[in-house]
């Protein structure tokens, strides 16, 4: 980079540093005092030997400075009670290039500071106006297009920009993801939404790159173009050496991804347009075309602190601050401006405050626009659900062809074959489900050859080819990463957990990430998909906790999150079909618990009655969101609650109470943890004369709390009421387990104590 020649900021001690950087531009360009050259033409040098031309240089300047207002407008009105935000972008206005030399169709997952990309990226499509829509999102205004006012993000649905939630780092899986599924979408006759050749951008901070989810994101990255496999990510780094305070190693980023195989690195100077642009432009190129992950490291500063709450003068020394204002980009563009003869002084600040009145101008705007003022508002795009048109296509069975292909013959489809159990039928409901969606995909460790830790997906893989069900590498993080990104690009993904317990490592990627999309984006953009994790405890031949793990909780308080947990195969195979069509139709997010103790059970009382096999439910019925499964309807005496393990264990206990207290037992099967059915739960309560809450997880925060809570709203709090629930602990290994988890025993020493 050339060198600022002076360094103003040393005659500015003021407190506030956005002014110091204001009036630092006003300075540099008054007192320029340099040579200027004979303007280029629009399609010349900016300067000598640069590959950036005049225009370009305009348009990246005029970006720059939108995007630099954007950060001094929220500044001041951000006091004022009319802006919501203020970590700004100021000194990353670098980015600017990224978003020139990349296509608005390059779906794009963008860092915080990215008020120059964004700004860029506008001009792609002709009659879009950054400044306002910007306004609209800093001012939480409900016109905002973005998100409708639920966060200040930067997001476009017409620039394919998704909006990402301050997490930093957990958007690289979901880009990474997002690139492999524009290949993939190939292999497996998918339309892709956008061009075939396109490439996802992802950029970050220096700071974020040490983060687990960015680590993952460039291992996997590396680990699929070690395979030959194209990922087309680029991955951009916007390095200004700090994170908040805690400064990056002088010289990290270089030395750590320099020489990453399978991780192309590629430097740039983002402080400097005529020097820098020629980098990026090779950046963006290499990954367009060799397919290749590519690791942009773009050099930037932070000027005027983390954000507008950061008084940085409180913690660092004002030398450090001077040096770090002098690196100012927009000072070497206005250096730039002038040299190149494209703008006389006068010029040039006419039109930095006009930019700047700009944006104070739709900033006032968007203040008086309305905002979200009722929850029903802050909700709407939160869970959306239409159920007439889910349980149209949860029936829809016009495959008949490709289930006969994929069964082998009439005789051999599944509805035609005896009762069978859990563990088959989930399996024949997959094999349903990937002939009935030619772009559903189903991946996780061990799914493909092995078909599963318990075979439940075995012969998938065969049927429908290692392009619709593979094996990941082993990292939960990235399978969800991958199920995001593949649900970007209109498939519908099928990922794997293979233990409940292991959810939690990646527990981010739904809770913070594809559970919000639909959220941030206003209904904008959706990643539906169905997770399928096998569950809970009871394993008789695998123990310990890791293998047992009874806590759903993560789970049930995710909002707009629908988690299904059956505990037979034909439950099962009815509530997949509805949670892909609850995916496909309204974009839903799923998670499908699989009882793993259940999927070999095919006895209830006695070994070898059978009676815990079920008849295969026709390709044309599900179930409706909500709806439980009642056994013994009109059974009061006794009505026991619960789900999964729970069921058959309820239904043993019943012989015995129903023995011994005379009393006629009603169990009911919730089914459906996440929404939990209140008016169902109520109405079964009602004709209760007494109540079991019978709940394998944990004690607190477990599904029996909001199944209490929804009887005693529903007006039953008077009818006698137990709660038999697992212990507050982690399940140790053997038998040790059972002193954890309820029991039939538990149960019926439970009901003797309603008698
Ligand atoms: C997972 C997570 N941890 C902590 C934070 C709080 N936080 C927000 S920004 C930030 C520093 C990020 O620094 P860097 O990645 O260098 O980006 P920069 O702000 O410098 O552009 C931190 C710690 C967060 N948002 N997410
Ligand atoms: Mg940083």
């Amino acid at each position: 980079m050339t060198a600022i020649p002076f360094a103003l900021g040393a005659r500015h001690k003021g407190f506030n540093r956005a002014e110091v950087v204001d009036q630092n531009f006003l300075e540099f360009v008054q007192l320029w005092q340099r040579e200027t050259r004979a303007a280029p033409r629009d399609d010349e040098a900016v300067l000598p030997g640069s590959a950036l031309d005049a225009r370009g240089f305009r348009e990246l300047l005029e970006s720059q400075l939108i995007s630099r207002h954007l950060d001094l407008m929220a500044r001041v009105l951000r006091v004022q009670n009319k802006v919501f935000y203020t970590i700004g972008s100021s000194g990353h206005e670098g980015n600017a290039m990224v978003a020139r030399l990349a296509r608005h169709t390059d779906p794009a997952f963008l860092h915080y500071r990215s008020g120059a990309f964004m700004a860029e990226r506008f001009r792609k499509i002709p009659g879009m106006d950054p400044v306002m829509d910007s306004a609209l999102s800093f001012a939480a205004s409900k016109d905002d297009p973005a998100s409708g006012g639920r966060h200040k993000v930067w997001g476009s649905k017409p620039l394919w920009v998704l909006p990402q939630t301050s997490t930093i780092a957990s958007h690289l899986p979901k880009a990474l993801g997002t690139a492999v599924a524009i290949e993939q979408a190939r292999r497996i006759g998918h339309q892709l939404p956008i061009p075939d050749d396109s490439i996802t951008i992802c950029s970050f901070g220096d700071a974020s790159s040490n983060h687990a989810s960015a680590q993952t994101a460039f291992n996997t990255a590396a680990w699929t173009a070690y395979q030959k496999l194209p990922a087309p990510v680029l991955f951009v780094c916007e390095d200004n050496g700090i994170g908040i305070s805690v400064k990056t190693p002088s010289g990290w980023v270089a030395s750590n991804y320099q020489h990453r195989a399978n991780l192309d690195y590629f430097f740039a100077d983002g402080l400097d347009l005529a020097e820098g642009y020629a980098q990026v432009q090779r950046a963006v190129e290499h990954c367009r075309t060799t397919r290749r992950p590519t690791f942009l490291h773009l050099k930037t500063t932070r000027v005027m602190g983390h954000a507008g709450t950061d008084f940085e003068i409180e913690w660092r020394s004002i030398e450090e601050l001077f040096a770090v204002e002098c690196s100012d980009p927009l000072l070497r563009s206005a250096g730039i401006a002038l040299e190149s003869g494209l703008y006389s002084k006068d010029e040039l600040l006419n039109l930095y405050e006009a930019t700047r009145k700009r944006c104070f101008a739709a900033a006032e705007d968007a203040d008086s626009r309305h905002r979200l003022t009722s929850l029903d508002d802050v909700m709407a795009p939160l869970a959306p659900y239409t159920p007439a048109a889910v349980k149209a296509e949860a029936e829809r069975a016009d495959y008949a062809d490709r289930r006969l292909a994929v069964f082998g013959g009439e005789g051999k489809l599944p509805e035609k074959l005896p009762p069978r159990h859990l563990a088959i039928q989930i399996g024949q409901a997959l094999h349903d489900l990937l002939a009935k969606y030619p772009e559903a995909l189903l991946f996780g460790e061990d799914v493909a050859q092995k078909g599963g830790v318990y075979t439940v997906t075995k012969g998938l893989n065969k049927t429908f080819k290692g392009s619709r069900v593979f094996n990941t590498l082993l990292d939960e993080t990235m399978i969800l990463g991958l199920a995001q990104g593949y649900a970007n690009m209109g498939m519908l993904p099928m990922p794997e957990i293979q233990y409940l317990a292991y959810f939690h490592n990646a527990c981010d990627q739904i809770r913070g990430e594809a559970a919000s999309l639909q959220f941030f984006s206003n209904g904008q953009y959706r990643n539906p998909m169905v997770m399928r994790v096998a569950s809970l405890g009871y394993q008789k031949g695998f123990g310990g906790h890791f293998h047992n793990d009874n806590s759903i909780t993560a789970l049930r308080d995710i909002p707009g999150l629908v988690v299904g947990c059956p505990s037979r195969g034909d439950d099962a195979a009815m509530m997949l079909r509805t949670l892909m069509a609850l995916a496909k139709v309204d974009g839903r997010v799923c998670a499908f618990l699989e009882p793993i103790a259940l999927y070999m059970t095919k006895d209830l009382y006695e070994a070898g009655d059978g009676q815990w096999q079920f008849d295969y439910p026709a390709p044309d019925q599900a179930m409706t969101l909500g709806e439980g499964r009642v056994y013994n309807e009109r059974a009061n005496d006794l009505v026991v609650f619960t789900f999964g393990n729970g069921v058959p264990m309820a239904l043993r206990a019943a012989r015995t109470i129903e023995a011994e207290l005379k009393w006629q037992v009603r169990v009911v099967d919730l089914r459906w943890l996440a929404p939990l059915n209140d008016a169902f739960i109520a109405a079964q309560a009602r004709s209760a004369r007494r109540i079991l809450v019978l709940d394998e997880g944990r004690k607190s925060a477990g599904v029996g709390e909001g199944v209490i809570t929804a009887i005693v709203e529903g007006g039953c709090g008077a009818t006698p009421l137990r709660r038999v629930v697992g212990a507050d602990t982690f399940t140790p290994l053997a038998s040790a387990a059972l002193l954890v988890l309820p029991g039939v025993d538990d149960v019926v020493a439970a009901a003797r104590k309603l008698g």
